[in-house]
């Protein structure tokens, strides 16, 4: 099978330097040759770390209340071609972030690839401890990596090129296939959109409620059978004693064994077209013993995962017998 890779060091999306390094380290770790020759994936395209540093201004202040704006809009557009065109070819696409601002152009890669290959629209699992579905005049931060939702959904607008104005219909995804999991930290105008647009989300209430495989069930019963599906995995949705290096940590998340479980079973649809891993920051928490080396683990945990489901089910049919 042929993977797709995008390895983005990027984190002018949020405020917290060292996001830019998650990819080499987790790409350093063995993640890559693991994939390659462990599970058995041909591997495309950018599999060393792209800074796009030709894309960041020298002065870029803010727009409608954004930090950064110039620089994330050129890095998420670019990121968007970089996408497509390993979506294009049919093939399944791995991003390593980076804070989540680059979903803005993974999305757009993903969900114009789908729409000119299978005439479909993606649906969109977000695994995040946060909605990141501000729009510039919600946000309180201005951080866009708590924005993306908003811009791929169309919720929020761009307005010149230079400011999101390049994405176009082709790039974007529904609010209706659109579901949460893991949400347990939402700002209120964030709630208000969620209420208003019906969107559909699991927090850690639902999942303490029903169990991780029920909201499974229902997340995917949501988005419908053969639905071609981009996942984007914000590692902070995982509880901080599994993901403690990471811009915005929040106590009382997954464990690693349901983060796991959720890209499984995404995987196990045979419907998943991209995966995104984002917002591990090895430079944080560095007062906690091995938190670095744990993050990673726990990101490479959850990327295999979503590209393996049947290694970990030989276990079982082993025991059967
Ligand atoms: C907050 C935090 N809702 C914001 N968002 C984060 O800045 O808009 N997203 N941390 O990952
Ligand atoms: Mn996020
Ligand atoms: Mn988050
Ligand atoms: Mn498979």
């Amino acid at each position: 099978e042929d993977l797709g890779i995008v390895a983005v060091g990027f984190s002018g999306g949020q405020g917290k330097a060292g996001v830019d390094t998650g990819p080499t380290e987790l790409i350093e770790s063995g993640l890559l040759t693991q994939v390659r020759d462990e599970l058995g994936y041909n591997l495309h395209g950018h599999t060393t770390v792209d800074q796009y540093t030709d894309l960041v201004p020298a002065d870029d202040p803010p727009h409608r209340g954004m930090k950064n704006p110039r620089a994330v809009s050129a890095v998420t557009r670019r990121i968007a071609d970089q996408v497509y065109e390993q979506a294009r070819e049919g093939r399944l696409v791995l991003t390593l972030g980076g804070d989540h601002s680059i979903a803005i152009g993974t999305l757009a890669g993903s969900a114009r690839a789908t729409r000119e290959r299978l005439g479909r629209e993606i649906a969109v699992i977000w695994v995040d401890a946060h909605a990141d579905i501000n729009t510039p005049e919600t946000s309180d931060s201005g951080n866009v990596h708590g924005m993306p939702v908003a811009f791929a959904t169309g919720l929020a607008k761009g307005d010149k090129e230079e400011f999101f104005g390049w994405l176009k219909d082709e790039h974007r995804v529904s609010v209706k296939k659109l579901v949460y999991i893991g949400l347990r930290d939402v700002d209120s105008g964030e709630k208000k959109i969620l209420r208003e647009n019906g969107i559909k989300a699991f927090s850690m209430f639902d999942i303490d409620k029903h169990g991780i495989g029920r909201v499974m069930e229902m997340a995917l019963a949501h988005i419908g059978n053969d639905t071609p599906i981009h996942l984007s995995f914000d590692v902070d949705a995982l509880d901080p004693m599994w993901a403690p290096s990471t811009g915005t940590p929040v106590r009382g998340g997954l464990t690693l064994r349901e983060g796991d479980f959720i890209c499984e079973s995404v995987h196990a649809t045979g419907s998943l077209v991209a995966v995104d891993l984002v917002e591990v920051n090895p430079r944080l928490a560095a007062d906690v013993e091995g938190a670095a080396r744990e993050t990673i683990r726990a990101g490479c945990s959850l990327v295999r995962g979503s590209l393996v489901y049947e290694e970990r089910r030989v276990i079982e049919r082993v025991h059967k017998y």
